[in-house]
């Protein structure tokens, strides 16, 4: 069998992010318990464990990882991110934001408990995240000082960056006005944010010196912002496919994208240049070691799908 573990054998990115995301489903079904009232622990449950590809969770891990840090010490932080990406979710789905009704394959959150639970729920991972963030790093043995910065820097992204930048985005929805300027910090804010948050605090709990967190940050701010611009261009050239046309659903739509703004040519080149920038901050770094997050900036930048 295909074992990720054996430090010669060669870096097999599919049995990494399988093993790392089963891993992460485990730690997340622990951490969650079921308790009463059980109607608003079940709502969160079915959110947090709806699925979803861990992106976040793992790229903690192997930030983590990259300095030395133990999976079981970087656990506590993934986890928590994952559940306030959850919870930013639920949130996102409700009827006075985007009004979704299916979410990761299945109905969302309110289509199944109800408002009131959906937001409750939502409240309660985000709290929940930060309670299981400080106390179970701490419990891992992980020093106060660390632990007091990592909730430092998950408070302020969530409280600073994701709400603005959801806010920028719902305030510039149906404008013609949006610049490149405005999309990237939406997008900065929006989505970014929490993966540079997830490499950052992983960093941090993984024992990282502060030019080796700083330098995680800016590869983790590449590559969301990477991932923005390739669902951009994935939006328009599948699309595209589907309709069998030049023309895809997001150059008519009156969302704002990168290929609406300056073109899928100059799309793909912003998308190569971000990638370029993100590795480049890996370059100071054992190459072995750091194998996991080239592959997952890599298939960040050129996934088809
Ligand atoms: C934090 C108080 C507070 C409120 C949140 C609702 C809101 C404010 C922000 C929403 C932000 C949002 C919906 C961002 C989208 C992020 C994004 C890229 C989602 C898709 O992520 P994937 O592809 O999804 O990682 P999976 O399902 O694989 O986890």
């Amino acid at each position: 069998s295909k074992q990720s573990s054996s430090p010669s054998a060669p870096f097999d990115f599919e049995t990494y992010m399988f093993e790392k995301a089963n891993n992460v489903n485990k730690a997340l079904d622990q951490a969650l318990v079921v308790k009463d009232p059980t109607k608003i622990h079940e709502s969160m449950r079915y959110s947090l464990l709806a699925g979803g590809k861990r992106v976040r969770p793992i790229l903690c891990i192997a930030s983590s990882n990259l300095l030395g840090g133990r999976e079981s010490a970087a656990m506590p932080a993934a986890c928590a991110v994952e559940m306030i990406h959850t919870m930013t979710l639920i949130h996102d789905d409700l009827p006075c934001m985007d009004n979704d009704a299916v979410r990761r394959g299945m109905p969302t959150n309110h289509k199944v408990y109800g408002e009131d639970a959906a937001v409750l729920a939502g409240d309660s991972l985000l709290a929940y995240a930060f309670e299981h963030l400080a106390v179970a790093t701490a419990a891992e043995g992980v020093s106060p000082e660390r632990v007091v910065r990592a909730v430092g820097e998950l408070s302020g992204y969530v409280g600073g960056s994701l709400v603005a930048g959801q806010v920028a985005d719902i305030f510039s929805q149906g404008k013609s006005d949006v610049g490149i300027e405005r999309l990237e910090f939406i997008h900065v804010n929006k989505t970014a944010s929490l993966l540079e948050a997830a490499v950052v605090m992983g960093a941090i709990v993984g024992g990282g010196g502060d030019g080796e967190i700083e330098r995680l940050r800016r590869f983790a701010r590449c590559v969301g912002l990477l991932f923005q611009v390739v669902d951009d261009i994935l939006d328009v050239t599948k699309s595209s496919e589907e309709l069998g046309k030049t023309a895809g659903k997001d150059l008519v739509s009156d969302k704002t994208t990168y290929p609406k703004l300056i073109g899928i040519e100059k799309s793909r080149e912003v998308a190569e240049e971000l990638s370029e920038e993100a590795l480049e901050q890996l370059a100071g770094f054992d190459p072995v070691a750091a194998a996991p997050l080239i592959a997952i900036a890599k298939y960040i930048g050129y996934r088809n799908n």
